[in-house]
């Protein structure tokens, strides 16, 4: 058994939940904030049987875009005053996905 935490784009992630779902996974959607831009992502964790991993990554390939998006000035904290007043362009990806071995997994 595996656990897939995939990060998407909010503008990507109610097609991605949609076509995941279609597709028979399990799959529950959290709102989360990445820690640079600090604007509101999505994270998906897929719990998926082995064989299944590499469909649930050609969906997540097939329905996440890759794009540019601008850093707000001063969005990320912790970070120095100076440059941070300049908004920045960055690629974000269409996924970031990590995919995790668990011991195992109960419905109780
Ligand atoms: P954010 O942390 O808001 O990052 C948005 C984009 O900003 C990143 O896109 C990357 O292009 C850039 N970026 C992030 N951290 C940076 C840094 N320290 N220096 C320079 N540029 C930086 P992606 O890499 O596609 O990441 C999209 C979102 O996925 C991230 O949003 C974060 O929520 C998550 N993520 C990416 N890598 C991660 C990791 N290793 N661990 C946990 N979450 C991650």
């Amino acid at each position: 058994m595996k656990l897939i935490i995939a990060i998407v784009n909010n503008d990507d992630s109610a097609k991605a939940a949609y076509a995941l779902t279609d597709a028979g996974f399990f799959m529950t959607k959290l709102s989360t904030t990445g820690g640079f831009l600090m604007v509101g992502n999505t994270t998906l964790l897929i719990g998926a049987e082995e064989d299944e991993v590499t469909k649930a990554m050609d969906i997540l390939k097939s329905t996440c875009i890759t794009r540019k998006q601008i850093n707000p000035p001063t969005a990320s904290f912790g970070v120095g005053t100076t440059d941070n007043c300049i908004p920045k362009e960055v690629t974000v990806g269409g996924a970031t996905v990590f995919v995790l071995s668990i011991d195992s997994m109960e419905k109780i």
